[in-house]
């Protein structure tokens, strides 16, 4: 039976089967799939007891491509990130283990271990926050970035080191298989990966999906040519470079076109020519595995947390979750939150605005600063309204905020906001909006970013702020918490509609699809 959201009962309970459509299995049963991120699925914790145990990666990125993991038989490689992981890559050395497959899960999994120093150099200095706050605007620019002699070593030193490795890694699992190689990165830490491996294998197929915006040209004339180039160059070996929307496909191509000589681009087509090779620059809005998070947020755990959730909810609950990121822009939500206060003091003591958030990057200072932004503007506005209202005989708080890692809990809130509060000032797609769409069982009104990737996609069914307008996203927050009910209803279910009917598998699918088109996946097929 069809639910008027378009979901099955199977489908609703997290019990569907889902399947990438018969073309794409055809075109795996051809090759070797061999995925990269810099993230794993999980992360393994070393035990006294000498046993493992993981947890679940954090960040969108894992979210989205553990879906791979789940829908094709893909090997995955990622750095070893943590102590624990360090641990496993070496006994699965000593075992000769030719990957690794977490328990409970889909995944198998190979370690890139780099020396320490080289991957601080690579993920705390160039990946983040280097390329992370380039590629989301997040300059202060007569301050920031200073490209010193640091920077330039752990670029040296760290980035490109770590890069070849990866690059090594993936070559060791293409050589040893009796198939072609299919290779499918991911992200900004590994814009150098493609570069490194068309020149030891010409005929590998290549695809890259950028999960961050792409910003103009002349923002990335504040990191030097040298690297500007060597990314761009190293991105055009790709087969297929993806992006989230077509404007960041669009700025993609037009900082090929300024930063390469004899770059040959098809803005309409989306064709780029260098150096006598073809890269196909597409956009492939990336969304969530409707199946996994219906499953995770029926699960045990969740329903455990919902029970504690519940206890927060007031007559309106405004919602919302993130890594402690200053792209996520949380600061200027609380500020907004502050003002609508302001205007309507009828919602004191009626409103609770509850903000899950998971620490990020502790070892970049811009990240420490910002949750100390966070607590400042928070014990601000706590303090601003202590004592002023009562729920239940109880003193009412403005702010109720969950900080840490649990993605179930984060789950089990979003079934119950009356509106949710997606205000990243840059943001490739942001997924927590899908998610929240998919699982909220109130109703509730998508209050969304501009900046957002999935603006494009929900922006018609949400209501819109530029991040930046805190006065504007004020009265978005009053609009959606006070939207009459049909209305509510009307857009809660023109989302769910659009998540469902452009999943994760979607995402996945029309990738496949390109690839079996492109001259190189042609051949394979025939071949
Ligand atoms: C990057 C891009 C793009 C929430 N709480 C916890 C937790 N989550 C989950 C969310 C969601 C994911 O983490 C966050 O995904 P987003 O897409 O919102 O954001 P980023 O992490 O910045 O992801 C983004 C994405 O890549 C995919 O391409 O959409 O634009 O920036 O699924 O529910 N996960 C864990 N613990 C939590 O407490 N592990």
């Amino acid at each position: 039976m069809e639910h008027d959201d378009g979901l099955r009962t199977d489908e609703r309970a997290g019990t569907g089967e889902r399947a990438l459509p018969a073309a794409a299995r055809e075109l795996l049963s051809h090759v070797r799939l061999i995925t990269a991120s810099n993230r794993g699925p999980v992360e393994f914790t070393h035990e006294p007891d000498g046993t493992f145990t993981t947890r679940r990666g954090t960040g969108g990125v894992v979210t989205a491509i553990s879906a791979i993991g789940r829908y094709t038989d893909a090997i995955w490689i990622a750095s070893a990130m943590t102590e624990g992981d360090r641990a496993r890559a070496l006994l699965a050395d000593d075992l000769g283990e030719e990957v690794i497959a977490p328990p409970d899960t889909d995944f198998r999994l190979r370690f890139v271990v780099s020396d320490p120093d080289a991957y601080d150099g690579y993920y705390n200095r160039i990946a983040n926050p280097l390329l992370w706050f380039l590629q989301h605007y997040l300059w202060d620019t007569p301050r920031a970035p200073d490209i010193d002699f640091g920077t330039w070593a752990a670029w040296y030193d760290g980035y490109v080191v770590v890069n070849e490795e990866f690059a090594d890694e993936i070559l060791r699992v293409a050589d040893a298989s009796a198939h072609p190689p299919l290779v499918m990165l991911q992200d900004y830490h590994l814009y150098l990966v493609p570069g490194q491996l068309r020149a030891a294998r010409p005929d590998m197929i290549l695809q890259q999906f950028v999960h961050i915006p792409w910003p103009d040209p002349d923002y990335w004339r504040l990191i030097p040519g040298e690297m500007r180039r060597a990314i761009c160059e190293s991105l055009l070996a790709n087969d297929i470079v993806g992006f989230q929307t077509p404007g960041h496909a669009r700025s993609f191509m037009y900082t090929c076109e300024a930063n390469l000589d004899g770059v040959d681009i098809g803005y309409r087509s989306g064709m780029v020519t260098y150096r006598g090779r073809t890269t196909w620059v597409r956009d492939y809005p990336i969304s969530i595995d409707i199946d996994a998070v219906l499953k995770v947020a029926d699960s045990e755990d969740a329903r455990r947390h919902e029970e504690h959730v519940k206890g927060f909810l007031n007559d309106y609950t405004l919602v919302r979750v993130d890594r402690a990121e200053p792209s996520k822009n949380i600061v200027r939500g609380f500020l907004a939150y502050d003002r609508m206060l302001e205007e309507h003091p009828e919602l004191i003591g009626h409103v609770n605005f509850l903000a899950f958030l998971v620490p990020s990057r502790l070892e970049v200072a811009e990240y420490v600063d910002y949750l100390d932004d966070i607590n400042t503007v928070v014990g601000r506005i706590s303090t601003k309204y202590a004592n002023v209202a009562e729920t239940d005989g109880v003193a009412w708080q403005p702010i109720h905020v969950f900080i840490g890692d649990d993605y179930p809990r984060a789950l089990s809130a979003m079934k119950h906001y009356d509106a949710l509060l997606v205000n990243p000032i840059f943001d490739g797609m942001n997924l927590v909006a899908k998610e929240g769409a998919l699982l909220n069982e109130r109703d509730g009104v998508l209050v969304l970013s501009e900046g957002a990737g999935a603006f494009q996609q929900l922006g018609a069914h949400a209501l819109s702020v530029a991040p930046t307008d805190i006065e504007g996203t004020a009265r978005a927050l009053y609009t959606a918490l006070t939207m009459p009910h049909e209305q509510r209803a009307e857009h809660a279910r023109a989302l769910r509609r659009l998540v469902i009917e452009q999943d994760i598998l979607t995402w996945i699918y029309r990738q496949l699809e390109d690839l079996t088109t492109t001259a190189s996946g042609r051949s394979l097929i025939r071949g």
